[in-house]
């Protein structure tokens, strides 16, 4: 007999045991979608729905009267590019079956809320008739794949756009099951030949362990936030073409209160790579996350975790080995700030584009200000590009420039101005959903911030900085859907009404930031932040940014606060 015990074979977790059982992910969707006497989807097939690009809910306004379930709907919009005609299909079928708005996603996308069960299906029906998806949005297969959105001011962007498409694409996952229940109406044929021993050819049976994120940056702009992606390429040009891109892996933010196993991390830099290399690659780095993520824990099962306990040295060579050939070193590469352009200005082929804040990426109709109208009225007659950006605002592109002074007319007669569209401080903010949607929120987060927000610009008119920008990013609970903990301001709820308080992160995003205290209440909030900011009025150094002030001056005089 052995002196000690072999050690416990771990199980997998549930999720896989689904995922092995029926690999083409239909579930039982087709079935209780068409039953009217269904309130709901089973737990089981709550999960399938997810690589659908769809979420069931319930309105955490109403759980006192039981639960009243609601669906969410995320498109696949890979670099957030979109049509005159797509959006009006967007928001015609918000306004339909939604609760009447869009919400712009942290990752270019648009979300529907609170679609009824009746709606679910006419909803996904019409979208795919109009030649667009959900397929993938959500789920353990590759996301939304971030581009920056600005329009051309060189042959960069459009390349890299494209490659956005391809990458998006080539990661698909191959069932039928999607276009058989949401554009048939009908349970997947299993006995069919195609379906019966469905292995997809690049995910294999069980898919991967966790979600996938990949994204493409064009520096010095990171407005895709490159780091927290599994997979992120940085555009590398030579006299304004592009010749390839450096590599990066492993970043990722969610993390769980009081789990030290799961935390924030920035991707690493690997090497550089020419644009005909770019499908292989993204298709082998996912590989490397199917066969080495961690399939018992779902909390620890992301990318950034192997990348973490096995190292960029140990990536780089597993990658080479499956590619058959060596990878190039990176080449050099310089981020200098986040975020959006605002107003207009003017693409390299002479047509005007138009940056719009949107607040908490939430286009919707309310009191005077009737953005959803508005961009209506904006696709009716002018029929331009719509582009969501990672910021969660949109761009209005390719307009002429003679119909300039009429789009900003008919912004205004809709109550949004183009010029002075907010403070640069709320321009730079962002929050998750979470209440009364998302079933994972702590303390609210989207509803909450305007006006936290107001709050803190009186305090920066108090302390004499009314037209500072700091990056602001606030969230209903670890999981960091508004990516808080690379801002140089992050909140993250805790509980009702209770924040984690973070502090510096840098205008490149290319920094974490630390967490300073670890519970603030939300009247105290304002009263937390009133004497680092008037110490950072006194201190800063020529125009030296929050973020930065606190890296120099708070990060070396306090220990951070325990998790
Ligand atoms: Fe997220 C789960 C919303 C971007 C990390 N996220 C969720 C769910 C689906 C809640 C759930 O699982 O029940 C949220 C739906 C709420 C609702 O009512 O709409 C949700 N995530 C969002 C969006 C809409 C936030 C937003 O403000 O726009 C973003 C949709 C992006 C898209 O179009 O695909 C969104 N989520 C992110 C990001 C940011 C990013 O990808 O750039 C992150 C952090 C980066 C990362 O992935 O590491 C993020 N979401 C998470 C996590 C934590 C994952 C982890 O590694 O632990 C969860 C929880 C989970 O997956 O179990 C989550
Ligand atoms: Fe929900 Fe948390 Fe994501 Fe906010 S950060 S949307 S509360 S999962």
């Amino acid at each position: 007999m052995s002196e000690t015990a072999p050690a416990a074979v771990k199980k997998p977790s549930r999720n896989e045991e689904l995922k092995t059982a029926i690999p083409t992910l239909a579930g039982n969707l087709a079935a209780t979608l068409n039953d009217p006497a269904a309130l709901c989807f089973s737990a089981d097939d709550e999960q399938f729905m997810k690589f659908h690009g769809i979420y069931q809910q319930d309105d955490r306004d109403l759980r006192k009267a039981g639960k009243h379930y609601i669906w969410m709907i995320r498109g696949r919009i890979p670099g957030g590019v979109l049509s005159s005609k797509q959006y009006l299909v967007y928001d015609r079928l918000a306004t339909t079956f939604g609760n009447q708005t869009l919400r712009i996603t942290s990752r270019q996308s648009f979300q529907f809320h609170g679609v009824v069960k009746s709606g679910l299906g006419p909803l996904m029906k019409q979208l795919n008739e109009a030649m667009m998806d959900t397929l993938a949005a959500c789920g353990d297969v590759n996301r939304n794949v971030m581009a920056p959105p600005a329009p051309a001011r060189n042959g960069l962007q459009a390349d890299v756009l494209a490659d956005a498409h391809r990458i998006s694409l080539a990661l698909m996952p191959k069932t039928k099951a999607y276009h058989s229940i949401w554009v048939e109406g009908v349970q997947l044929d299993l006995d069919a030949p195609e379906n019966k021993d469905f292995v997809d050819p690049l995910y294999g049976q069980t898919y991967l362990p966790r979600k996938f994120k990949a994204a493409l940056a064009i520096q010095p702009v990171n407005d895709v936030d490159i780091f927290t992606n599994c997979l992120g390429y940085i555009a590398i040009e030579e006299d304004g073409k592009l010749t390839g891109y450096n590599l990066t892996v492993g970043g990722g933010l969610g993390r769980s209160h009081g789990n030290e196993e799961t935390y924030p991390r920035i991707a690493d830099v690997i090497g550089f790579l020419t644009p005909d290399q770019l499908i292989e690659i993204s298709q082998n780095v996912l590989k490397i996350h199917r066969d080495f993520g961690d399939r018992t824990n779902r909390k620890h099962a992301r990318l950034k975790y192997v990348l973490e306990e096995k190292g960029a040295a140990w990536f780089r060579q597993e990658l080479e080995t499956r590619l058959g050939y060596r990878l190039a070193d990176a080449k050099p590469y310089r981020f200098e700030k986040q975020g959006d352009h605002f107003g207009w200005d003017t693409a390299a082929d002479g047509t005007r584009f138009l940056g719009l804040y949107v607040e908490a990426g939430r286009v919707k109709d309310k009191d005077g200000y009737r953005l959803k109208a508005a961009l209506v009225a904006i696709a009716q007659r002018f029929g331009p590009e719509f582009r969501l950006t990672p910021s969660q605002n949109i761009i209005i592109a390719h307009i002429a420039a003679a119909d300039q002074a009429a789009v900003t007319q008919v912004l205004a007669d809709h109550g949004i101005p183009v010029a002075g569209q907010a403070t640069a401080i709320r321009r730079a903010s962002m929050a998750c959903p979470s209440m009364p949607t998302c079933g994972l929120g702590l303390a609210e987060s989207e509803r909450y911030l305007p006006t936290l927000m107001t709050h803190i610009e009186g305090l920066l008119a108090e302390v004499g900085l009314a037209d500072e920008e700091i990056i602001i990013r606030m969230t209903g609970c670890p999981n960091g859907c508004a990516r808080p903990y690379m801002a140089e301001i992050g909140l993250v709820g805790k509980g009702p009404g209770r924040y984690q308080l973070y502090l510096g992160g840098n205008e490149a995003c290319t920094r974490l930031n630390r967490l300073y205290k670890d519970v603030v209440k939300d009247p105290e909030l304002v009263d937390e932040l009133r004497p680092l900011l008037t110490r950072y009025a006194k201190e800063r150094v020529g125009g030296e940014r929050f973020g930065d002030w606190v890296a120099r001056a708070v990060w070396t005089t306090t220990t951070a606060a325990t998790n």
